[in-house]
């Protein structure tokens, strides 16, 4: 007897699932809403609420007011360093270990996959626990924290930035060409978590199935994609991804 909470999926997917061998998944901001970081679409919370993640996530934010965008990223970085990945992110770990072709595509920038254990990760928008000199582009592990915001790098005196990818620049190269590769090769593309709002990110969906991959959506709203999707699976992410792996791979 399911109960009524108990994520419906349909069977034909179960079986596709379970046939596949080359499966790509690409998360957002919604995987890591269970474990309490706010999306980019959620308002931001404490003295941030005022702002909008647009407005702060940009070179110009960062030549504007420096300080502010370092304060806001330190206030960022201890909220995901306080996260621990929740069942959704362990439900992927999961499904890499079932598929021999798996690779996990992710906008996100708050490390939870790696601490959940996922190894085939592709980062498209950098990481906010990394940060780097924002004149010569390498990475520095320590700063002193009681200088002025933002620190300045110990080497060429250049400021410290966070190393994500800000909205305006462009994505790592080859971590773009990898996705875009894994999109166009697999046979199972999950969406999970994303508004599929921010690009090129968003292209990736509609590559997969161009290259008629079975498209499925994990999100508890509808959203750019669900028009286009195979299987719009409505709900939460750490609900629906263990279901789907239990069902597909049961024990
Ligand atoms: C670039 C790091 C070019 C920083 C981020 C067309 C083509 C190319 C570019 C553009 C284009 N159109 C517009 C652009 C410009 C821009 C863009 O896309 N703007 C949007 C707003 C229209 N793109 C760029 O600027 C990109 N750069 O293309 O440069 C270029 C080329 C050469 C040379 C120079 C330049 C860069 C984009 C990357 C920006 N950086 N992050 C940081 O984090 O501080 S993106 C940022 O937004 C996060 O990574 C986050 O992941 C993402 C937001 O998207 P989502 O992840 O989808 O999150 P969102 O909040 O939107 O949605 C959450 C979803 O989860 C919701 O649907 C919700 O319903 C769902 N949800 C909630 N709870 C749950 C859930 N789902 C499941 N379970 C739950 N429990």
């Amino acid at each position: 007897m399911i109960d009524q909470d108990t994520p419906v999926i349909p069977p034909e997917l179960i079986k596709t699932l379970r046939a596949a061998h080359s499966v790509v998944v690409l998360t957002g901001a919604g995987v890591s809403a269970e474990s309490g970081i706010p999306t980019f679409r959620q308002a931001q919370t404490g003295l941030w609420q005022k702002y909008r993640p647009e407005d702060l996530a940009s070179p110009e934010a960062f030549r504007r007011n420096p300080g502010l965008v370092w304060d806001w990223y330190t206030w960022r970085r201890g909220l995901v360093s306080s996260a621990q990945p929740n069942a959704g992110h362990y439900a992927l770990v999961a499904m890499e270990h079932q598929v021999s072709d798996f690779t996990l595509i992710t906008q996100n920038v708050d490390d939870l996959h790696r601490r959940a254990g996922s190894r085939a990760i592709i980062e498209l928008h950098g990481n906010i626990l990394r940060t780097r000199c924002s004149k010569e582009g390498i990475l520095v592990s320590e700063w002193n924290e009681a200088a002025e915001s933002p620190p300045h790098c110990q080497k060429c005196g250049g400021l410290l930035r966070p190393d994500v990818v800000w909205f305006g620049e462009a994505l790592p190269t080859e971590a773009l060409t990898q996705a875009m590769h894994a999109a166009q090769q697999c046979q199972v593309f999950l969406a999970v978590g994303t508004s599929g709002l921010v690009y090129p990110a968003a292209n990736l969906p509609r590559i997969a199935l161009q290259a008629q991959a079975v498209l499925v959506e994990i999100n508890p709203q509808r959203t750019e994609l669900s028009s286009v999707v195979t299987y719009p699976l409505a709900g939460l992410s750490g609900s629906i991804l263990p279901e789907l792996v239990t069902q597909t791979w049961p024990k």
